[in-house]
């Protein structure tokens, strides 16, 4: 049965769509585990939240690319929260733009670790914590990068768009059960994405020259909307893009 405050955990917590959906969801009355590598920011937005909404808050040190990290950072947030019932497997990256044959190991490994392996792992822990308390959605964070391939991003959209392959492979597998299964998957959105991505804050802030991007906010207002949705509806898929992306090659920018 649905509880009336859902305990969230999200990976990726420390910036972007994660921070911005834990702000959303937190005034919603969900109770939040955050976490990310640079714990100390998690460790500040799950005190403020709390502080702010009366939640219960669990933030830990979680490096999604590593199963015994991960295996630790899901047991001790179930432990502290009381359960589980939502994971946003969020946490992710594009690591630098190389034509496929160019593309470093270091690059490659860190797109894929995390993108695929990374959300394995989380989903992998966390789901017998959903089964457990009888009612659970799953999120997945897809991308534009997981139904179009563009020059540049072989690597990345090979892991976005294997994202997109675990998601209805997960939906088919617990079809039959209390838990429902989501990919939001965004175009353009203005986090700390590109600055990861090209190492550049100023190149970094070109990619949204003259067009309006996508908030962390406005992604955040989609994983609430499917949550909040009632428990029979399960959106599959859902592409927000910024109205001035029409696609991932064709990005209207006031001159
Ligand atoms: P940000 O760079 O702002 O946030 C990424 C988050 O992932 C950070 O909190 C970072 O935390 C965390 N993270 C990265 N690697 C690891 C790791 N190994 N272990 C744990 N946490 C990790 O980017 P976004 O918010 O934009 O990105 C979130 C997700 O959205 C990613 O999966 C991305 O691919 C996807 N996406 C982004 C789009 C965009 O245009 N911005 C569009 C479509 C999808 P820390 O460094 O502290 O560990
Ligand atoms: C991030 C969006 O267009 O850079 O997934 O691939 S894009």
């Amino acid at each position: 049965m649905r509880p009336d405050h859902p305990i969230v955990l999200i990976t990726g917590a420390s910036s972007g769509f994660g921070a911005a959906t834990a702000r959303l969801l937190a005034a919603q009355g969900c109770h939040l585990a955050l976490g990310a590598r640079r714990v100390e920011r998690v460790q500040a937005l799950a005190d403020e939240l709390a502080k702010a909404h009366g939640i219960r808050t669990f933030a830990g040190a979680v490096d999604t690319r590593h199963t015994a990290s991960v295996d630790t950072f899901v047991a001790e947030a179930a432990e502290a929260l009381g359960g589980l019932h939502v994971l946003v497997a969020n946490a992710g990256l594009a690591s630098g733009t190389f034509k496929l044959w160019e593309t470093p190991d270091e690059d490659l490994e860190a797109m894929m670790r995390t993108n695929v392996e990374g959300v394995v792992k989380t989903i992998r822990a966390g789901l017998p914590h959903l089964r457990k308390a009888g009612w659970g959605h799953i999120f997945f964070i897809g991308s534009v990068a997981g139904h179009q391939a563009y020059e540049g991003g072989g690597v990345y959209c090979a892991s976005k768009h294997g994202v997109k392959a675990m998601a209805q492979s997960l939906r088919l597998e617990v079809c039959g059960e209390p838990i429902r299964v989501t990919s939001v998957d965004p175009g353009l959105a203005e986090t700390e994405f590109s600055n990861v991505r090209l190492k550049d804050d100023s190149k970094a802030k070109a990619v949204y020259q003259g067009m309006t991007p996508l908030s962390g906010g406005d992604v955040a207002e989609c994983i609430r909307w499917c949550l909040a949705l009632p428990d029979h509806v399960n959106i599959d898929e859902l592409i927000v893009k910024p109205t001035d992306q029409g696609s991932a090659f064709k990005v209207h920018r006031k001159a």
